[in-house]
């Protein structure tokens, strides 16, 4: 059988972990004929709950579950590492500012970014889901200084997957007939849900929908403020949607999106006025284990307001860690 693909998770003691690491093991993002080693990270404290979860995995008696490593050193969970999730990240405590939040998560990804410069595989693919994903991924690349920016991605599947969701029951369409739809900027309330281009078997969505309203005073805020209310139902943050977003994200990276479009978070080359570097979310195909951004889409000027608008806050949550970075 194939050799065994090493799959490194921060965070693994934590609710998203608690449904990804049985998805990997299951075969589910790379392919049910691929075994996989599990690395897995978390704090010195959640060691035992680490553990936990562990046992659990061996009781599931999977397949291509070849081994698991379990520590709270980055050298080790990234050592050799082939894929790199990185979902543990400092949660917002009762009277945090946001830009201490940002200051814990600029020091964790720091660490975490020297560490994979110094210890993974040279083609690594790493997602950033742990938030806020798109400058703490920002973070981890410019701690990389020898792995290729490309190699870093952040989390903004979820939301797309959300989208993708609710224009499917605002147009009675099935969601395996929609594409094309993209959310472009930041994982946070500025994010920018974007069907102008979608087609449902070539068809427009958009003339399907014909509901200019619908799009800006229901779908957008609909899509945006998902999160919190899923909070608001369950009492606890998306668990299940994440790890399945984090999966759909890596799997299309690694086998190819087939010509669908799929929205990534990605280092900026400087497309569609976006700053180069900037962790942003644009729609692209992958194939071969490469994504290829989606260009010379048009933006018209509410478009262009609502990408400036994420634009310019990851620019301030990036200028407020960039004195961390060395
Ligand atoms: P949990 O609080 O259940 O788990 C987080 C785990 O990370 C804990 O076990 C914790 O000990 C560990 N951790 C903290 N700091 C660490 C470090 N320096 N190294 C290794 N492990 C560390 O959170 P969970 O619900 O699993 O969510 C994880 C992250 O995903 C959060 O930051 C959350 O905000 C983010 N999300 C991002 C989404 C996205 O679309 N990009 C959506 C879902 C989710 O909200």
């Amino acid at each position: 059988s194939k050799p065994a693909q090493r799959i490194a998770i921060s965070g693994a003691a934590g609710q998203i972990a608690y449904s990804l690491l049985f998805r990997i093991a299951n075969g589910d993002l790379l392919g049910k004929d691929q075994p996989v080693i599990l690395q897995l990270l978390d704090l010195p404290q959640a060691q035992a709950a680490v553990k936990g979860v562990v046992m659990e995995l061996e009781d599931c008696a999977f397949g291509l579950l070849q081994d698991i490593i379990i520590t709270d050193d980055p050298k080790i969970a990234f050592k050799d590492a082939d894929f790199v999730l990185l979902v543990g990240a400092r949660p917002r405590s009762k009277g945090m500012e946001r830009k201490d939040l940002l200051s814990a998560n600029a020091e964790i990804f720091t660490v975490q970014g020297r560490a994979l410069n110094e210890v993974a595989s040279r083609k690594v693919k790493i997602l950033v889901v742990g938030n806020p994903a798109n400058t703490n991924a920002y973070i981890a690349m410019k701690s990389a200084p020898d792995l290729p920016q490309k190699n870093f991605t952040s989390m903004m599947r979820l939301d797309h997957n959300r989208a993708l969701s609710q224009l499917a029951a605002q147009s009675g369409q099935s969601i395996t007939d929609i594409e094309k739809i993209i959310v472009w900027g930041n994982h946070s309330p500025t994010m920018y849900p974007d069907f102008r281009f979608a087609t449902v078997n070539g068809a427009s969505l958009t003339q399907m929908i014909n509901d200019e309203t619908w799009n800006r005073k229901v779908f957008m805020p609909t899509v945006a403020k998902r999160g919190t209310a899923v909070i608001e139902a369950r009492g606890v943050s998306s668990a299940a949607s994440a790890a399945n977003a984090a999966i759909d994200h890596m799997r299309d990276w690694v086998l190819g999106s087939n010509g669908r479009w799929v929205t990534m978070g990605v280092p900026s080359t400087g497309a569609y006025g976006i700053p180069k570097e900037l962790l942003y979310g644009f729609p692209v195909t992958t194939a071969n284990g490469e994504y290829t951004l989606v260009s010379d889409l048009e933006i018209d000027a509410f478009s262009r307001e609502r990408m400036d608008l994420a634009r310019q806050e990851l620019l301030e949550e990036q200028n407020g860690v960039k004195h961390l970075l060395g």
